[in-house]
């Protein structure tokens, strides 16, 4: 009986934690990462990769809450957000782009973005959804990188955030969907910057 209780927990734990190890839990008030701002960042292609796990009431937040952003104020290069009601996944280089996916309060999500020239390619859990029909803004140079936050100050993400993964290439949907649930080493070909929030 007792080696049954203790597979059935262990089950329960494995499918909870969708994402590999700890997570950092962001209010939804002044919580944020903020990343100096690093010229190795301004990219114009690339992926960025994050798991996260939007934790607010549909409607209530009141804005749309970013879990990335590389901007301040007035000056995007990109934010992306989940909107207040869950309906989409946005981007904001300066305006605003949505791309349709039924999001859920309270369940984890793999999200890829590839960066392309005038698209930005989406995959949720390891597989692709279709393309934002805009790129990131090259234009602007100078401002930090905000994790749980679009600009460091404002429209704050509530809810999770784990592995934080920005690369200089295209990742394929191979890659992403194979090294989705996988902590990397760090010094992987074209990694930039990873957080693991360990
Ligand atoms: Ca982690
Ligand atoms: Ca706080």
């Amino acid at each position: 009986m007792k080696t049954t209780i203790l597979i059935f927990l262990l089950f329960i734990s494995g499918l909870s934690m969708a994402q590999p190890g700890n997570a950092l839990n962001f209010d939804g008030g002044n919580d944020v990462v903020v990343v100096p701002n690093n010229p190795i960042l301004e990219f114009s292609n690339g992926t960025i990769e994050v798991w996260i796990k939007p934790d607010w009431v549909s409607g209530t937040a009141g804005y749309n809450p970013s879990f990335i952003g590389l901007r301040d104020g007035s000056h995007s290069r990109f934010s992306f957000h989940i909107k207040n009601d869950y309906s989409t996944i946005d981007l904001y280089n300066g305006g605003a782009y949505s791309f349709s996916y039924p999001f859920s309060q309270g369940e984890w999500y793999h999200i890829a973005l590839v960066l392309k020239n005038s698209s930005t390619d989406v995959y949720i859990n390891g597989l692709y959804q279709g393309a934002i029909g805009a790129s990131i803004s090259t234009f602007w140079t100078g401002q930090n990188l905000n994790i749980g936050s679009s600009n460091g100050l404002t429209e704050n993400f509530k809810g999770e955030i784990d592995e934080v993964r920005i690369w200089s290439s295209q990742r394929t949907a191979c890659e992403i969907a194979s090294y989705r649930n996988i902590e990397l080493v760090g010094n992987e070909t074209g990694l930039l910057a990873y957080y693991n929030f360990n």
